[in-house]
């Protein structure tokens, strides 16, 4: 059952090939899962050979098999993690009923919506990174971008298989669709609004990683804990995938943070800008926009759909086992509401708060992201620190969409908005300043000049290294 099987044209762990029809139905979505990663998936590097990790098995050690090779050639498939025995139901309504290898009737829907925007995300991100391998700072960055890369496109399969195998006729119409939504377009876009925002710099793209994969983080969490247990499956092994795309996203933040302080502190009386480095503040209206556009993804703070997918045991919290109790009836959530000039508290049934709950955990992992760049500026011997934007500033979705707040949670008037805007949100200015800093590193062991170099190289090879043979 674990090991992987690379005969077949579609390499999987699920005895693929016992189930013909499945077999030949995923096999013609193939080649259209092709054509959308030739034309939608990274441009101009089809023909290069790129150094690329592949899932050998499904174990948490040891999974990966490191090889150079072109990225259209990469062996995506369908890879579930390790069945467990006599798995039950572990929170909501159907507590301790044996977990569904089938899609309950009733839940068909709920299933299949929760399904289509996971899946969604994943070809979204790949496009919205489409351009970035013309402007990587190093080799390195270069290899990392396509990892990530083809790894989302894994994750479709992932989603894909689901759809294909459990939801009949309208799972394989949701497939296809999947392949025709665009990212950022105005007629056809993506589900999800943070997959619709341009990533036109690598400013971005790390900022991306370490923030928006982080809802992916938790989200695949929360869908780990599914009652239908083919979904758990598959978000688990999604989810060792998942590690390396948020560490590219910290720790490339990390080495911008790192070359700004050997900047500043070789040159302490004028703007780092002047010397090809992103100052402190410039960094700080990233993150505010990147950490709460990604706060959004959560959706609503008060929700009936997540009191719903909750009580099916649908999706559940992150390490659902953590919790003393698993139905969640009884208790409450306080969540300030904003008034016109103050905010007040409603106290909410904790299962209609489970997006709040989810976006919670998910903030406390970002600080712990913030606290590591404070912690490079404190070892330079230099006293800015960055701070979390408070997870009400900036919103477009659920209560706080409706108001202005500072970055400290504070509400304010739309002609405070307005004033400060600027100095909190990254501005044209901001943005045309990181776009010239935009060239290619292309050559083996050199990087570009506003980020460090990483502290080692990928699988014990050093930084310098051929990771994409150009
Ligand atoms: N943008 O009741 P509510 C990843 C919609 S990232 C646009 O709060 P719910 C990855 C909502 O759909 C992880 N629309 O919604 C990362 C609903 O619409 P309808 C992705 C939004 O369902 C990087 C309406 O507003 N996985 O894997 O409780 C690279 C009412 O809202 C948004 C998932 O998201 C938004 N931000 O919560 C690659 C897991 N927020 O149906 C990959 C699956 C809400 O009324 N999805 N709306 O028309 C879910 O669990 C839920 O759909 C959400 C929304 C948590 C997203
Ligand atoms: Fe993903
Ligand atoms: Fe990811």
């Amino acid at each position: 059952m674990s090991s992987i099987d690379y005969s077949e044209k579609i390499p999987n762990n699920v005895d693929l090939a016992s189930d013909r029809r499945l077999q030949r139905a995923l096999e013609a979505w193939q080649p259209r899962y092709l054509e959308w990663w030739h034309e939608m998936g990274p441009a101009d590097f089809e023909t290069k050979e790129v150094l690329l990790r592949t899932a050998i098995g499904v174990d948490k050690d040891g999974w990966a098999h490191f090889g150079h090779l072109k990225m259209p050639d990469y062996r995506w498939g369908i890879f579930l993690a390790e069945p467990q025995a006599d798995r039950r139901v572990g929170f909501g309504d159907h507590l301790g009923e044996p977990a569904w290898q089938q899609v309950p009737g009733e839940f068909r829907n709920d299933l299949r919506r929760l399904i289509v925007t996971q899946a969604d995300t994943e070809p979204a991100s790949v496009e919205q990174q489409r351009l970035l391998g013309a402007t990587a700072p190093s080799l390195y960055d270069l290899r990392n971008l396509f990892q990530v890369n083809v790894e989302e496109g894994r994750h479709l399969w992932a989603m894909v298989y689901l759809l294909h195998t459990y939801f009949g006729k309208d799972g394989r119409a949701e497939a296809e669709e999947l392949l025709e939504r665009r990212s950022g377009n105005a007629d056809h876009p993506r589900i999800l609004t943070t997959f619709n925002e341009p990533i036109r710099t690598w400013l971005d793209f790390f900022m991306f990683t370490m923030f928006t994969d982080r809802d992916g983080k938790f989200q695949l969490l929360a869908l780990a804990e599914s009652g239908f247990d083919p979904l758990a499956r598959t978000c688990r092994f999604m989810l060792t995938e998942e590690a390396h795309h948020m560490f590219v996203g910290q720790t490339g933040i990390g080495r911008v943070v790192q070359r700004t302080c050997e900047v500043v502190k070789e040159h302490p009386d004028s703007d780092p800008r002047e010397h090809g480095a992103i100052d402190f503040e410039t960094l700080q209206r990233y993150v505010n926009f990147w950490a709460s556009s990604s706060n959004d993804l959560f959706g609503n703070e008060v929700s009936s759909n997540a009191a719903n997918f909750f009580a099916g045991g649908l999706k559940g919290r992150a390490n659902e086992e953590r919790y003393a109790e698993h139905l969640a009836l009884e208790a409450v959530m306080e969540i300030p509401r904003p008034g016109t000039d103050s905010l007040s508290v409603d106290t909410v049934p904790l299962r209609n708060a489970m997006n709040e709950v989810l976006r919670d955990e998910y903030v406390a992992d970002n600080q712990k992201g913030v606290d590591y760049w404070n912690r490079v500026v404190a070892k330079e011997g230099l006293d800015f620190r960055f701070e979390l934007p408070h997870k009400r500033f900036n919103r477009t979705i659920g209560l706080y969409s409706e108001r202005r707040f500072d970055p400290q949670g504070g509400l304010i008037d739309a002609a405070a908005w307005q004033a400060q805007r600027d100095a909190w949100l990254p501005s044209k200015a901001d943005a045309a300043y990181v776009s010239s800093l935009m060239a290619p590193v292309h050559e083996r062991g050199k990087v570009a000049g506003w980020i460090a170099p990483p502290a080692k190289g990928i699988n014990g090879k050093p930084f310098d290294y051929d990771y994409v043979r150009l």
